[in-house]
C-alpha cells in the first residue's frame, strides 16, 4: 500500500459533554476544549475525534441528532465550532467529526415529518412496518440498549425500527433521496475543511429479512447486532458514500465496523474500500460484548486476549492500518478491564498504553486515558446516566436479578465509566466546571488528575508522550510505522511480545502481565533498550552474545532493538 499522510498520526478522543465546562453549567462545551488545546498539542496529539456536538436532545448524549446542520446550544454555536478548527490548525491539529447517520433523533424534522401519515414524502425515509399478526412488533429483534428494537405509533398503526434507543428511530437507506440529502450534509461539513470523520454504527445502515430469529436471552427477544450488521449489499452503499463524499477531499475516515469474519473485515477498507480503516471490536468484545448475556461476566485470559490481538493485526497487515484503541466512550476504562483491581499503578498503565501504541495501526487515545482514569461506582443507578446501563438495569431487573447484583454488573460495564468528568485538578469539581456537574466526578480526582501528572516527570502523560514520540519522531519510526507485526512467545502464558519489523531492523516489545518477577531468556541479540517501564532496566538489562536474560519485575515492559 502506497503511504497516506494518516499512516503516522495519533488521534485523541474528545467527549465533549465531560472534557471541559467553560461557562459553568455544568457541561463540557467547545470553547472548553479550545482553552486545552494546548494541553493536547502538548501529549503530541494530531487529530481530535470530537463526539457529537451536533443540535440534540441528548437522550444519548449527542448520537440522536435533531438537525445535522447546527451545533447543540450546549455546546456552543458555530461560530464556536468554526473557532476550534482554525485553533487547532494553528497548533498542527485536525478536527474529526462524529458522523451519525444510521439513525436520526425523532425529534428531527425528517422523522416527525415521516410520523405525521403514511403518505408524508418522507414516510419512506425511515423503516415503517405493520404489526405483526398477533399485533405485536414485526420481529423480535432486541435494540442494543435492551428491549424491542420496535415502537408503535398509535396514530398510524405502525412500528419503527430503532437499532438503539426508541428515541433514534434508524434511517432508511434504501431510499435515494435521503441517501442523497445525507451526502450533502457531510460536504457541507466536509467543506469546512473537517480532517475527516469517524463514522457511527455503519454495519447496520443495511437491513437484512426481516424476520424472527431464535430467541438468545432471557426476555425471548434476539439479538439486533448479530443479525443487522454487514448484511449482504451494504458495501453498495458504502461505496456510494465514499464516492459522492470522502473521495472528493483530503481526509481520513474511520469506521465502526462490527466483528465478523476476518475476511468479511477486510472488504471495508484498504485500496478500493469505503474508509481508510475501523474500528475492529474483537478485544473488546473478548472482555464485554454487548449482548444478550450482560449480566455474565466474561471469562477471558491473557492468550485469548494475545490471539485476538494478533489476529486483529493479521487482518489489516498488508495493504491496510487498523485503529489501535483500548477505550472509548462506550467501553469502560481499560485499567479495570484487563487488570484486576489490586494491580492497578503505574507500572501495569504505562504497560498497557506501551503494548497497544506501538502495535501496528494508528493509534487512538480516549480523554483520561493518558492520565490513568478509573472506573466508577455510583452508590445508586439514579445517579448513572447512560441509556444503556439504564435500560439493561431494567432488563436484568425484570428477569429476576437481584438489585446489588444487577448494581455490580453496572459497575463494570456501564458507559459512564468513561464518561465521567475529566479530571483537571484537586480542586472542587476536578476543575471540570465551576457548576455541578452533569455527571457526578469520580471520587479519586484528589489523585488522579491533569496537574499531578504534569508535575511528575516519571507520570503515565508523560510515558504516552514518550511513545507517540517515538513513533513519529525517533529512528525507529519507520519500523513503528510501516513495520511488520510478528507475534512471538504465542506460547508464553505470562507474557505478551511482538516485533517490528522493519528491513533488517527489529524492534521488540515485551511486557510481563504478571504481578511477579519472572525470569526469561530470549534468543535475540540485544542493541539497545529504547524505553522501559521502569527507571532502572537499563543498568539490569545484560546480554550475552546471542541471548538476552532478564528478570521482569511486575509489569515491566521493555521496548528493544
Ligand atoms: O456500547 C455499546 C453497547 O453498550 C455498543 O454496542 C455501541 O452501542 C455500538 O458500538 C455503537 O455505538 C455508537 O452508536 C451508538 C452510540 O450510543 C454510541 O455511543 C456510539 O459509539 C448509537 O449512535
Ligand atoms: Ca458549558
Amino acid at each position: 500500500m502506497e503511504k497516506k499522510w494518516w499512516h503516522d498520526k495519533v488521534i485523541y478522543q474528545v467527549y465533549p459533554k465531560s472534557f471541559n465546562d467553560s461557562n459553568g453549567d455544568g457541561i463540557g462545551d467547545l470553547p472548553g476544549i479550545i482553552e486545552k488545546l494546548d494541553y493536547l498539542a502538548e501529549l503530541g496529539i494530531d487529530i481530535i475525534w470530537l463526539s457529537p456536538v451536533y443540535s440534540s436532545p441528548m437522550e444519548d448524549n449527542g448520537y440522536d441528532i435533531a438537525d445535522y446542520y447546527a451545533i447543540g446550544e450546549q455546546f456552543g454555536t458555530m461560530a464556536d465550532m468554526d473557532k476550534l478548527i482554525a485553533e487547532a490548525k494553528k497548533r498542527d491539529i485536525g478536527i474529526m467529526m462524529d458522523l451519525v447517520i444510521n439513525h436520526s433523533s425523532d425529534q428531527h424534522q425528517w422523522f416527525k415529518e415521516s410520523k405525521k401519515s403514511k403518505d408524508n414524502p418522507k414516510r419512506d425515509w425511515y423503516i415503517w412496518k405493520d404489526p405483526a399478526e398477533n399485533g405485536g412488533p414485526p420481529t423480535n429483534w432486541r435494540s442494543v440498549f435492551g428491549g424491542s428494537a420496535w415502537t408503535f405509533d398509535q396514530q398510524t398503526e405502525q412500528y419503527y425500527l430503532h437499532t438503539f434507543a426508541e428515541e433514534q428511530p434508524d434511517l432508511n437507506w434504501e431510499n435515494q433521496e435521503l441517501r442523497q440529502e445525507l451526502y450533502k450534509m457531510v460536504n457541507w461539513w466536509l467543506d469546512k475543511g473537517l480532517a475527516g470523520f469517524r463514522v457511527d454504527a455503519i454495519s447496520f445502515i443495511k437491513k437484512g429479512e426481516y424476520k424472527n430469529l431464535t430467541p438468545d436471552g432471557e426476555d425471548g427477544l434476539a439479538e439486533i447486532h448479530s443479525l443487522t450488521a454487514n448484511k449482504e449489499g451494504i458495501l453498495a452503499y458504502l461505496n456510494e458514500l465514499n464516492q459522492e463524499t470522502f473521495s472528493n477531499y483530503k481526509i481520513v475516515t474511520v469506521a465502526e465496523i462490527y466483528p465478523d469474519k476476518s475476511e468479511r473485515m477486510k472488504e471495508f477498507v484498504g485500496e478500493g474500500g469505503p474508509f481508510d480503516f475501523i474500528f475492529d471490536f474483537r478485544h473488546t468484545d473478548l472482555v464485554m460484548r454487548p449482548d444478550s448475556n450482560w449480566m455474565r461476566e466474561k471469562e477471558w485470559n491473557l492468550m485469548k486476549l494475545k490471539k485476538i490481538f494478533n489476529q486483529i493485526q493479521q487482518t489489516y497487515d498488508e495493504d491496510s492500518r487498523v485503529a489501535l484503541f483500548l477505550e472509548n466512550h462506550d467501553q469502560p476504562r481499560c485499567l479495570n478491564k484487563y487488570l484486576a483491581e489490586e494491580n492497578i499503578n503505574r507500572y501495569s498503565a504505562k504497560m498497557l498504553a506501551a503494548v497497544f501504541m506501538l502495535m501496528r495501526g494508528v493509534p487512538f487515545i480516549y480523554q483520561g486515558q493518558e492520565i490513568g482514569m478509573t472506573n466508577v461506582k455510583y452508590e445508586s443507578i439514579e445517579d448513572y446516566n447512560d441509556a444503556a446501563s439504564i435500560g439493561k438495569y431494567k432488563m436484568a431487573l425484570e428477569n429476576g436479578h437481584q438489585e446489588d447484583e444487577v448494581l455490580k454488573a453496572v459497575w463494570n460495564r456501564s458507559r459512564d465509566n468513561s464518561r465521567t468528568p475529566m479530571q483537571w485538578d484537586d480542586s472542587k469539581n476536578a476543575g471540570f466546571s465551576s457548576a455541578e456537574p452533569w455527571l457526578k466526578v469520580n471520587s479519586n480526582y484528589k489523585d488522579i488528575n491533569v496537574k499531578n501528572v504534569l508535575a511528575d516527570p516519571d507520570s503515565l502523560y508523560y510515558f504516552y508522550q514518550d511513545l507517540i514520540r517515538l513513533r513519529k519522531e525517533s529512528g525507529y519510526s519507520k519500523n513503528l510505522i510501516d513495520g511488520k507485526y510478528e507475534e512471538i512467545l504465542e506460547k508464553n502464558q505470562d507474557f505478551m511480545a511482538y516485533l517490528r519489523i522493519k528491513d533488517d531492523k527489529k524492534i521488540m516489545v515485551i511486557a510481563n502481565f504478571r504481578d511477579e518477577n519472572i525470569e526469561l531468556e530470549l534468543n535475540y541479540k540485544l542493541k539497545k533498550l529504547i524505553l522501559s517501564n521502569y527507571p532502572d532496566s537499563k543498568e539490569r538489562l545484560k546480554s550475552d552474545r546471542d541471548k538476552i536474560k532478564y528478570n521482569f519485575r511486575p509489569f515491566e515492559t521493555l521496548v528493544l532493538e
